[in-house]
């Protein structure tokens, strides 16, 4: 495998939030999915939090905790356990750098869920057009890598408490990056790749956020995120304002990804009983799903132009194994409705 052993990357464009507003930001940034950073864009009370204050206000809360985040399988977003403990005792075992701590990572949890104490701190930021979901807080010991993965949304990476290095790769590598066959668990999708084996032509963009920074990763954008030193931060997931300008956007500029990580979510559910009908209906089912992430409702356009890909993918791949296995589906007859073999 190719190395990259050249420096190749170059830093994250740094602009004012104090300046922008949500029409100039989504036309300027979200439109091209442009990452950026904000100095100091993220001020609210959070940004002023430390480890004792946060262990104070959410003592006895409960957390779901990532294990075994040091492995070469974690690092490459193909395996961990989840556990659930006090949040206190995360703490404390954080602040010890003990070995359990190391390896672990709060990861995405949502605060409302979890540690609804933290939320009178926190305030949206000013840019997030529709909030997909969020806040969702991370916490994890120096030198935690998080693995290279894309979300199905745009992102803010709020940081609260210490310091992380971010590493951007565009969309447009998709099909450099290696991710992980289709079917792997989880919402995003995962690359194999760690930085220094990257294939010499794909570039990077990188930042350190320090605490008040927040981070633009716009949707399907690459990104892996290494604590500097313990670290707590918060994300949102968001799309566009609008009615459908989200979805216009992703098909219109990252179908590949779209449809990867469409088909990731399939090959999960392939050989379910419960897939059957929705394939039948598929259509509405793609409507429904996609209205579930991003709350916006695909036009009949877009739905006819998806769908097809979708049918190709599953007649291409079809194994034994398959709720459809003995169902011959037709493509170009929407509404699909799959046909007996006879
Ligand atoms: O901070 C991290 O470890 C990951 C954050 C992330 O994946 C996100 O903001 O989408």
């Amino acid at each position: 495998m190719a190395t990259n052993t050249q420096t190749t990357f170059t830093s994250i464009l740094e602009i004012s939030a104090d300046e922008i507003t949500l029409a100039e930001f989504e036309a300027s940034y979200m439109a091209t999915g442009t990452p950026c950073v904000f100095r100091q864009g993220f001020s609210c009370e959070a940004s002023n939090w430390t480890f004792d204050s946060i262990k104070e206000k959410a003592r006895d809360s409960k957390v779901f905790v990532r294990k075994n985040t040091n492995s070469e399988l974690y690092r490459q977003g193909k395996k961990y356990k989840i556990v659930q403990m006090k949040f206190q005792d995360y703490i404390n075992d954080l602040r010890q750098h003990n070995s359990r701590a190391q390896n672990r990572y709060l990861a995405v949890n949502n605060v409302t869920r979890c540690l609804a104490p933290l939320l009178e701190d926190i305030v949206q930021p000013k840019l997030i057009g529709k909030v997909h979901s969020g806040p969702h807080i991370w916490v994890g010991c120096e030198d935690h890598y998080e693995f290279n993965h894309f979300d199905p949304d745009a992102s803010f990476l709020c940081m609260c408490i210490g310091q992380k290095k971010a590493r951007l790769v565009s969309f447009e590598f998709l099909h450099d990056l290696q991710c992980n066959p289709l079917g792997s668990l989880g919402r995003t999708i995962q690359s194999q790749l760690g930085f220094d084996e990257l294939p010499p032509h794909v570039t990077w963009q990188e930042a350190i956020l320090n605490p008040g920074d927040m981070l633009y990763i716009p949707g399907f954008y690459f990104h892996q995120i290494t604590s500097l030193t313990d670290s707590v931060s918060l994300n949102y997931f968001f799309g566009n304002s609008g009615e459908n300008d989200f979805a216009t956007k992703v098909i219109d500029q990252r179908l590949d990804s779209l449809l990867y990580w469409l088909c990731n979510i399939i090959d999960q559910n392939r050989a379910l009983e419960s897939f059957l009908p929705l394939l039948c209906n598929l259509k509405v089912t793609l409507r429904n799903f996609l209205h579930s992430q991003w709350y916006e409702l695909l036009t009949e356009e877009q739905l006819l132009l998806l769908c097809p890909y979708i049918y190709e993918h599953l007649n291409t791949t079809k194994v034994e194994t398959d709720a459809f296995a003995h169902i011959e589906i037709i493509p170009d007859d929407l509404p699909h409705i799959p046909r007996k073999k006879s």
